[in-house]
Protein backbone atom coordinates (compact mmCIF):
# COMPACT_ATOMS: atom_id res chain seq x y z
CA UNK A 1 0.00 0.00 0.00
CA UNK A 2 1.37 3.22 -0.82
CA UNK A 3 2.09 6.59 1.59
CA UNK A 4 -1.00 7.92 0.19
CA UNK A 5 -3.63 5.41 0.92
CA UNK A 6 -2.11 4.77 4.73
CA UNK A 7 -3.00 8.25 4.88
CA UNK A 8 -6.13 8.12 3.69
CA UNK A 9 -7.04 4.67 5.93
CA UNK A 10 -6.51 7.06 8.30
CA UNK A 11 -8.64 9.48 7.54
CA UNK A 12 -11.57 6.69 7.34
CA UNK A 13 -12.58 3.46 5.05
CA UNK A 14 -15.40 5.77 3.14
CA UNK A 15 -12.59 8.20 2.26
CA UNK A 16 -10.17 5.30 1.24
CA UNK A 17 -12.31 3.70 -0.72
CA UNK A 18 -13.17 7.12 -2.49
CA UNK A 19 -9.79 7.37 -3.56
CA UNK A 20 -9.30 3.72 -5.00
CA UNK A 21 -6.84 2.99 -2.17
CA UNK A 22 -8.84 -0.40 -0.86
CA UNK A 23 -6.15 -2.81 0.24
CA UNK A 24 -8.30 -6.03 -0.94
CA UNK A 25 -10.63 -6.82 -3.14
CA UNK A 26 -14.06 -8.39 -1.95
CA UNK A 27 -13.76 -12.52 -1.94
CA UNK A 28 -16.16 -13.19 -5.09
CA UNK A 29 -19.65 -15.33 -3.71
CA UNK A 30 -19.52 -18.93 -4.69
CA UNK A 31 -21.32 -20.18 -7.55
CA UNK A 32 -23.89 -23.01 -7.44
CA UNK A 33 -21.60 -24.76 -9.44
CA UNK A 34 -18.47 -24.01 -7.46
CA UNK A 35 -20.42 -25.12 -4.25
CA UNK A 36 -21.67 -28.44 -6.16
CA UNK A 37 -18.08 -29.50 -7.43
CA UNK A 38 -16.47 -28.76 -3.94
CA UNK A 39 -18.45 -31.69 -2.69
CA UNK A 40 -17.55 -34.06 -5.43
CA UNK A 41 -14.34 -33.10 -5.45
CA UNK A 42 -13.82 -34.30 -9.28
CA UNK A 43 -14.48 -33.37 -12.52
CA UNK A 44 -17.46 -33.08 -14.56
CA UNK A 45 -18.24 -32.82 -18.75
CA UNK A 46 -20.92 -30.28 -19.65
CA UNK A 47 -24.36 -31.09 -21.21
CA UNK A 48 -24.24 -29.72 -24.62
CA UNK A 49 -25.33 -25.99 -24.58
CA UNK A 50 -24.53 -26.15 -21.20
CA UNK A 51 -23.29 -23.18 -19.59
CA UNK A 52 -21.49 -22.82 -15.88
CA UNK A 53 -20.74 -19.94 -13.97
CA UNK A 54 -17.30 -20.47 -11.42
CA UNK A 55 -15.19 -18.07 -9.82
CA UNK A 56 -11.63 -17.73 -9.93
CA UNK A 57 -9.70 -16.37 -7.12
CA UNK A 58 -6.47 -14.18 -7.40
CA UNK A 59 -4.73 -15.78 -4.77
CA UNK A 60 -4.12 -19.43 -5.81
CA UNK A 61 -1.70 -20.31 -8.46
CA UNK A 62 -3.86 -22.45 -8.98
CA UNK A 63 -7.75 -22.49 -9.55
CA UNK A 64 -9.26 -26.06 -10.34
CA UNK A 65 -12.89 -25.27 -11.59
CA UNK A 66 -14.51 -29.01 -12.01
CA UNK A 67 -15.19 -28.77 -16.00
CA UNK A 68 -13.97 -31.57 -17.67
CA UNK A 69 -12.78 -30.39 -21.29
CA UNK A 70 -13.28 -33.07 -24.05
CA UNK A 71 -11.25 -33.43 -26.68
CA UNK A 72 -13.71 -32.82 -29.75
CA UNK A 73 -16.19 -30.48 -28.21
CA UNK A 74 -16.10 -26.89 -28.39
CA UNK A 75 -16.07 -24.14 -25.40
CA UNK A 76 -16.72 -20.53 -24.98
CA UNK A 77 -15.24 -18.24 -21.94
CA UNK A 78 -16.55 -14.99 -20.29
CA UNK A 79 -15.35 -13.41 -17.23
CA UNK A 80 -15.68 -10.42 -15.53
CA UNK A 81 -15.16 -9.09 -11.78
CA UNK A 82 -12.61 -7.63 -9.71
CA UNK A 83 -9.54 -9.21 -8.79
CA UNK A 84 -6.36 -7.22 -6.97
CA UNK A 85 -2.98 -6.90 -6.82
CA UNK A 86 -2.07 -5.37 -3.58
CA UNK A 87 -4.46 -2.23 -3.92
CA UNK A 88 -4.31 -2.39 -7.54
CA UNK A 89 -7.75 -3.58 -8.34
CA UNK A 90 -8.67 -4.46 -11.93
CA UNK A 91 -10.86 -6.97 -14.21
CA UNK A 92 -10.03 -10.56 -15.89
CA UNK A 93 -8.35 -8.11 -19.22
CA UNK A 94 -5.43 -7.13 -16.42
CA UNK A 95 -3.30 -4.40 -17.68
CA UNK A 96 0.02 -3.45 -18.54
CA UNK A 97 2.51 -1.46 -16.07
CA UNK A 98 5.77 0.49 -16.78
CA UNK A 99 7.06 0.52 -13.70
CA UNK A 100 7.23 -3.24 -13.50
CA UNK A 101 8.68 -3.79 -17.58
CA UNK A 102 11.88 -5.28 -16.34
CA UNK A 103 10.48 -8.19 -14.63
CA UNK A 104 7.77 -9.18 -17.26
CA UNK A 105 9.91 -11.55 -18.39
CA UNK A 106 9.26 -13.87 -15.76
CA UNK A 107 5.22 -13.54 -15.73
CA UNK A 108 3.89 -17.02 -15.56
CA UNK A 109 2.61 -16.45 -18.71
CA UNK A 110 5.42 -13.44 -19.85
CA UNK A 111 2.95 -12.96 -22.97
CA UNK A 112 -0.13 -12.30 -20.89
CA UNK A 113 -1.01 -8.86 -19.24
CA UNK A 114 -0.19 -8.36 -15.62
CA UNK A 115 -3.64 -10.46 -13.70
CA UNK A 116 -4.82 -11.55 -17.16
CA UNK A 117 -6.83 -14.51 -17.00
CA UNK A 118 -5.07 -17.62 -18.13
CA UNK A 119 -6.10 -20.81 -18.16
CA UNK A 120 -4.99 -24.59 -18.54
CA UNK A 121 -5.46 -27.94 -18.42
CA UNK A 122 -4.85 -30.18 -15.30
CA UNK A 123 -2.63 -27.32 -14.02
CA UNK A 124 -0.48 -27.86 -16.49
CA UNK A 125 1.24 -24.69 -17.59
CA UNK A 126 2.47 -26.01 -21.18
CA UNK A 127 -1.23 -26.52 -22.38
CA UNK A 128 -1.57 -22.88 -21.04
CA UNK A 129 -4.21 -20.54 -23.29
CA UNK A 130 -5.14 -16.38 -22.46
CA UNK A 131 -8.90 -16.07 -21.56
CA UNK A 132 -8.61 -12.44 -20.54
CA UNK A 133 -12.34 -11.39 -20.73
CA UNK A 134 -12.92 -13.93 -23.27
CA UNK A 135 -11.63 -16.57 -25.39
CA UNK A 136 -13.11 -19.77 -27.18
CA UNK A 137 -11.00 -22.63 -26.15
CA UNK A 138 -8.03 -23.79 -28.43
CA UNK A 139 -8.97 -26.88 -30.05
CA UNK A 140 -6.81 -29.96 -28.48
CA UNK A 141 -7.87 -29.77 -24.96
CA UNK A 142 -8.52 -32.00 -22.42
CA UNK A 143 -8.75 -32.61 -19.35
CA UNK A 144 -9.88 -30.54 -16.17
CA UNK A 145 -9.99 -26.71 -16.86
CA UNK A 146 -7.90 -25.03 -14.50
CA UNK A 147 -7.55 -21.27 -14.27
CA UNK A 148 -5.22 -18.28 -12.87
CA UNK A 149 -4.33 -14.30 -12.62
CA UNK A 150 -1.25 -14.04 -13.91
CA UNK A 151 1.28 -13.03 -12.19
CA UNK A 152 5.20 -13.84 -11.06
CA UNK A 153 5.29 -17.32 -9.31
CA UNK A 154 6.92 -15.36 -6.33
CA UNK A 155 3.99 -12.70 -6.12
CA UNK A 156 0.88 -14.43 -5.62
CA UNK A 157 0.54 -13.55 -1.59
CA UNK A 158 -0.64 -10.25 -1.49
CA UNK A 159 -3.56 -10.83 -4.08
CA UNK A 160 -7.09 -10.75 -3.40
CA UNK A 161 -10.21 -11.26 -4.94
CA UNK A 162 -11.33 -13.05 -7.91
CA UNK A 163 -13.36 -12.83 -11.59
CA UNK A 164 -16.02 -15.08 -12.36
CA UNK A 165 -16.15 -16.46 -15.61
CA UNK A 166 -19.27 -18.17 -17.93
CA UNK A 167 -17.96 -21.60 -19.72
CA UNK A 168 -19.93 -22.88 -22.69
CA UNK A 169 -20.05 -25.53 -24.45
CA UNK A 170 -21.42 -24.88 -27.57
CA UNK A 171 -21.35 -28.03 -29.61
CA1 LIG B 1 0.90 -10.08 -6.63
Amino acid sequence: MGKRCGIWLTVGLAAALAQGCSAHCQPPQPTPWDVEIRSIHGARELTREQAVAVTVAARPKWNRTGIQLVEGQEYSITAQGDWCDASTHQGPAGREDPRFRSVERWRRRKDAKWFELVCATNSDLATSFIVGEGALVPAGQRGELTCFANDLGVAYGNNSGGITMTVTRKK
